[in-house]
């Protein structure tokens, strides 16, 4: 890299040298990156900030003025708070219908598999495939896997349906979680049910009830985080593997000049599976040497990232906001996108290079990418077709324009609850034990995604260090696993980051104090392993000293993932105030009323160092409430907040 990227003036928007370096050349190429559009859309909506405006019908739109000066109501009499729920109850029906979707994606492809119609995808985990047989009910003695995977397939269509009471994976909560469920009425049933229920109920003139929108908002999330995501993380096990712990690495500096790139961008590991494979065909790599390149790379971007790094320890080229600028390196052949969290920009940004976008997915089309329908019956030949044509684009490549702006930094990966387990020697146990003396105090999930109005990886970045070097133990997911990545907090050296108590734990497991647990999906782990800890200690979830925060979140699958954990009895912060300040009495449910419900709240705190201390102090008093060991959560102080947030 040479000195004129030094991208020193570009401190503001992230914390990353690799973001600057591209950051500088965009600037004199004039590339234009989601931070700039962010600046061009500036000042932002105060109504829609405040979640008080509303376009649901076209007696509107309608603006609600939460001072109190302008209009009180929209023109069909719906007040801040029915306005306010209503659109809260719409994002997170978007987003637990996105995962949910995913899920059914993955479930359409075991069915390919039970029906013997797929050229590539197998059961890779049989034992986990009877498992979840047995856990629905399903004989399997005698059968096949084939025949396991075709029954079970049929059966978990059904969780998509309407014929259920509730769905199978509800039972995994501890007993004293599903009755609060029951007693609230909000059991998930089906999958598709509940998400059309939250589009009719907020449909003009249906539930004028703002608590009871938001209510039928939680049972929504409850079905994507014990239904939908859930399924889409134990069958993409199923299908492609369990993770076990592995090393990898991440950053820009994954990307090789000497090779041909395919960055993997999107949520589903479907396709990304299969590139893996197509990568490796030898007849592929001899095409690549003969233009010239030492073979293929992958890198991943987003989640399909995190599911072939926690499955294949494919590196990680970056997160949420390195998408346009992975493409600015000028190295990369090809980027082959499936759904979710892709910015239409990439199509343009790559315009200006040699890069391909390759589309895949029937219902997620971009203009100025190149289309090829992804069919899991022939998934390993489609797999093949893509990266020969990023192979045959390698010539195309202008070598002056390849910028790799930093050496990559080593994380690990591949923390499933089930390798977890393996590490602590089959129980829970060892985890407990290190709980209740005190040497982890606690520990907290840390999730979602980037945001360009927070400097970028700051907010995870700050919130992991100071949680670890206070004994809370770490578990990442989403983006913020590449956050965490380029910090290097994520190698078992960064235990000597860790209070005493963290990092004795981590030396004697060879651990890191920031454990990876996948993609988005992938949250729904972080439901098990809390489950598994109050059955084993025969609690709630909300008795236990757990937190869960998203520092940068900007999804709507970000607030569905929020609502359920929540509602499981796990206290969030968010770091970005979601749109419903325009509502008081929505905030204080949000804030305060949900404790009497389902045990846990939400809180928001831009600044991660007070962030910390808010989740310090919870887990505290939560300790304290078993019986433990705790400190005072007065004693832990509170610092100004100071963090310059772009
Ligand atoms: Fe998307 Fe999942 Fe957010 Fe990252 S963390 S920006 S949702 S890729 Ni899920
Ligand atoms: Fe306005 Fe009511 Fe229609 Fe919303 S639903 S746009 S508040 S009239």
């Amino acid at each position: 890299m040479s000195p004129e990227f030094s991208g020193n003036g570009y401190k503001k928007q992230s914390i990353n040298k690799d973001t600057w370096a591209m950051l500088e050349i965009a600037h004199q190429e004039g590339i234009e990156t989601v931070w700039d559009r962010l600046a061009k859309q500036q000042p932002q909506c105060g109504y829609c900030s405040l979640g008080t405006s509303c376009r649901i019908c076209s007696m509107g739109p309608c603006r609600v003025d939460p001072f109190g000066e302008g209009p009180q109501k929209g023109v069909c009499g719906a007040d801040a708070d029915i306005i306010v729920a209503r659109n809260l109850a719409r994002t997170i029906a978007a987003g637990a219908a996105s995962h949910s979707d995913h899920g059914r994606d993955i479930l359409e492809t075991l069915y390919r598999v039970g029906e013997g119609k797929t050229d590539v995808y197998k059961v890779s985990e049989p034992a986990k495939l009877r498992r979840l047989a047995a856990e629905y009910g399903l004989a399997t003695d005698g059968k096949t896997d084939q025949q396991v995977a075709a029954a079970l397939a049929w059966e978990m269509m059904e969780d998509f349906g309407m014929r259920r009471e509730r769905l199978p994976f509800v039972g995994r909560a501890p007993k004293a979680r599903q009755e609060i469920w029951d007693k609230t009425g909000v059991t998930p049933r089906g999958i598709d049910r509940e998400n059309v229920e939250a589009l009719h109920r907020t449909h003009m003139g249906v539930d004028n009830d703002w608590v009871n929108i938001l209510l039928h908002a939680v049972r929504t999330s409850l079905s994507d985080g014990w239904g939908g995501s859930m399924l889409a993380t134990e069958l993409s096990d199923t299908l492609f593997g369990t993770p076990t712990p592995h090393m990898s690495q991440v950053n820009l500096g994954v990307l090789r000049a000497d090779m041909v790139n395919i960055i993997l961008h999107g949520h589903n590991p479907m396709l990304s599976e299969v590139i893996v494979a197509a990568s490796q065909d030898p007849e592929i790599i001899q095409l690549a040497q003969s233009k010239g390149a030492k073979g293929v790379n992958l890198a991943g971007v987003c989640c399909t990232g995190n599911e072939v790094l926690m499955r294949k320890g494919i590196p990680m080229a970056g997160n949420h906001l390195m998408q346009e600028l992975c493409i600015i390196t000028g190295a990369v052949e090809l980027m082959v996108v499936d759904y979710q969290c892709i910015m239409p920009a990439v199509t343009e940004t790559a315009r200006c290079f040699h890069t391909k976008v390759v589309s895949t997915f029937d219902k997620a089309k971009f203009p100025g990418a190149e289309h090829i329908h992804f069919d899991p019956e022939h998934g390993l030949e489609i797999g093949k077709q893509i990266v020969r044509m990023a192979v045959e684009n390698f010539n195309n490549r202008v070598p002056g324009r390849v910028r790799i702006p930093v050496e990559p930094v080593p994380l690990m990966s591949g923390f499933s609850i089930e390798a977890i387990l393996g590490a602590l020697g089959g129980t829970p146990q060892p985890l407990v034990d290190a709980i209740v003396n005190g040497s982890i105090r606690g520990a907290v999930g840390i999730v979602g995604c980037n945001n360009p109005k927070i400097k970028q990886d700051l907010g995870h970045t700050e919130l992991t260090k100071r949680l670890i070097e206070n004994d809370v133990l770490v578990v990442v997911t989403g983006c913020a696993t590449v956050a965490d990545g380029k910090a290097g907090l994520m190698v078992p050296a960064a235990a000597d980051l860790a209070g005493p108590g963290l990092r004795a734990v981590c030396k004697a497991l060879g651990i890191p104090p920031v454990l990876h647990l996948g993609s988005c999906v992938d949250n729904t782990r972080i439901l098990v392993l809390a489950a598994a800890l109050a059955n084993h200690l025969g609690v709630d979830i909300s008795a236990l000293p757990l937190a869960g925060a998203a520092p940068e979140w900007y999804s709507e699958k970000a607030v569905a993932i929020g609502a359920y954990v929540v509602a499981s009895g796990i206290y969030t912060v968010l770091g970005v105030a979601p749109p419903v300040f325009g509502s008081l009495n929505v905030v204080k449910l949000l804030t305060e009323g949900l404790e009497g419900v389902f045990g846990a709240t939400f809180a928001v705190e831009p600044d991660p160092n007070r962030a910390a201390v808010l989740i310090r102090r919870h887990i505290e008093r939560k300790r304290a409430g078993l019986g433990l060991s705790a400190l005072d959560p007065e004693t832990i102080s509170m610092p100004e907040a100071e963090l310059a947030l772009a």
